[in-house]
């Protein structure tokens, strides 16, 4: 039995946590950093503790301080939330010589699945596809060329401890590799401490679904359907919905076979997150896993009726799944738009300040998970997330009505926000569609966005 849980997050996810917690009667214990002092996840927890200054490094990164708030009130779990520590094997470890249960997949799967090229060796021994790539760490500039050249280009570059984007770089041909290995290869050494570098066959205008997989401790794996989050900017998702547009019933249970085997050789615990590219044809290939509950969770759980954060807390106890397959039903879409402290017309330049005003939207399907108030700091030490707006429809047509409808109704005063971008690609004739690839923001962005800022005068006053 888990009675108190320390939530090592801040933040909307750190609400998101309360909130369940509340509703299991299990009592919470915050953590913030000097930064965060009048937050409103210190506000709705049971007790708080300050641990450190502003800076994350010194904080929320702080694995001592942490295990010591969790010592001092007495948790006998851990959830990270997502980001900060979530997929740090060392603390989960430590979590666990303290005698705390970390909520979360054990530190051997975390580690084996943070290293991207170990990962794609496993999933190519367990049958789950993979892209054509080099079975090797790359250290030397040749070594590269010829694996390449097996490939055949284009190649994407990537990092074996990044992920989620960072580091990735695209070849075309001999002299873009050269340059693409050495930028990746420092990038990745300044980013995570290993400039260690494979190799992947590039694919085009793929779309980007991931599978949602809950395992227990008796060998009990099953998947929660997929998430399409093909819309990204930079390597930052920016909608993401559930079900993918471009997922039938057949190909659903292809991919959530695939994923539910990824997770048994991963020997995985807990909710994870299984990444597949989707070409054109209907092919797909693993990309990564992620062993966190994820921002973009609340699709899956409006479309399934489960809460997450409740199975989370239920497996890391020790408690078997409470279902089976084909107890999961997928009702209706949901959509998630990401709610940033940005400025869309000066390159997505992150926004601080006071937020002065706000208007939440509300009503039928519509699901605002928001830790900001009018009076709250924005600061820059954290990441721009202010808020997630999640809805729920019957038919996509009718979640992107709604969700139209609920960005109209939104309003952030004080600092720039994304609102009207995502309104705008509400509006665009892809996005309505369905018609979705990893290229669409990008060429979105060039075509509609871009010109618009241009015409559009600039005002001074924030929001
Ligand atoms: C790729 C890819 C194409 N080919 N790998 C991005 C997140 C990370 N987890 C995996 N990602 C990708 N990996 C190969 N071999 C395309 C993406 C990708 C992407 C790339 C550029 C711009 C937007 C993108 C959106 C989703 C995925």
């Amino acid at each position: 039995m888990i009675k108190k849980i320390l939530i090592a997050n801040r933040g909307e996810i750190a609400v998101r946590v309360i909130r369940t917690c509340r509703e299991m009667n299990v009592r919470t214990v915050a953590v913030y950093s000097e930064a965060d002092r009048d937050s409103l996840h210190v506000r709705m927890a049971d007790e708080a503790v300050c641990i450190g200054p502003a800076p994350p490094a010194r904080s929320y990164l702080n694995i001592a301080n942490i295990i010591s708030a969790a010592k001092i009130t007495g948790a006998d779990a851990v959830h990270p939330g997502y980001g900060f520590l979530a997929e740090n094997d060392a603390f989960a470890a430590a979590c666990a010589a303290n005698g705390i249960k970390f909520i979360g997949p054990p530190p051997e799967a975390i580690r084996l699945m943070g290293d991207k090229m170990r990962a794609r060796e496993v999933m190519l021994s367990a049958g789950v596809p993979v892209l054509p790539g080099s079975r090797e760490a790359l250290t030397e500039a040749r070594q590269a060329l010829q694996a390449a050249e097996q490939i055949g280009y284009p190649v994407m570059i990537k990092a074996s401890r990044g992920g989620g984007g960072k580091g990735m770089r695209v070849a075309r041909c001999r002299e873009e590799l050269m340059k693409a290995v050495m930028a990746a290869r420092s990038e990745a050494a300044a980013a995570f401490g290993s400039g260690e570098i494979y190799l992947e066959k590039y694919l085009e205008e793929a779309r980007h679904v991931e599978v949602q997989v809950l395992a227990d401790g008796c060998g009990n794996i099953i998947h929660l359907g997929e998430r399409d989050c093909s819309v990204q900017r930079r390597n930052q998702k920016i909608i993401e919905e559930a079900p993918s547009a471009a997922v039938d019933g057949e190909l659903r249970a292809q991919l959530g076979a695939a994923a539910v085997k990824a997770a048994r050789a991963a020997n995985y615990r807990n909710a994870g997150t299984v990444e597949f590219l989707l070409d054109k044809n209907g092919q797909f290939y693993f990309m990564e896993m992620n062993t966190r509950i994820q921002v973009e969770h609340p699709v899956t759980e409006m479309i399934t009726g489960l809460d997450l954060v409740r199975e989370q807390i239920r497996l890391a106890a020790g408690e078997e799944l409470g279902y089976r397959q084909e107890d999961i039903q997928l009702t209706g879409w949901s959509v998630e738009c990401r709610i940033n402290a940005e400025d869309p017309e000066r390159g997505f330049v992150p926004c601080a300040g006071r937020i002065t005003a706000c208007q939440y939207p509300g009503g039928a399907g519509v699901r605002l998970d928001c830790a900001v108030f009018p009076g709250y700091e924005v600061t820059p030490y954290y990441d721009s997330l202010l808020a997630k707006l999640i809805v729920w429809g019957r038919s996509r047509d009718e979640a992107l009505a709604r969700m139209r409808r609920a960005l109209d109704e939104m309003k952030i005063e004080g600092v720039k926000t994304n609102i009207a971008l995502q309104r705008a690609v509400l509006d665009s004739e892809h996005f309505r569609c369905g018609r979705v690839s990893t290229n669409f923001m990008h060429s979105w962005m060039k075509q509609e966005w871009a010109p618009r800022c241009a015409r559009q005068p600039r005002t001074n006053a924030g929001g």
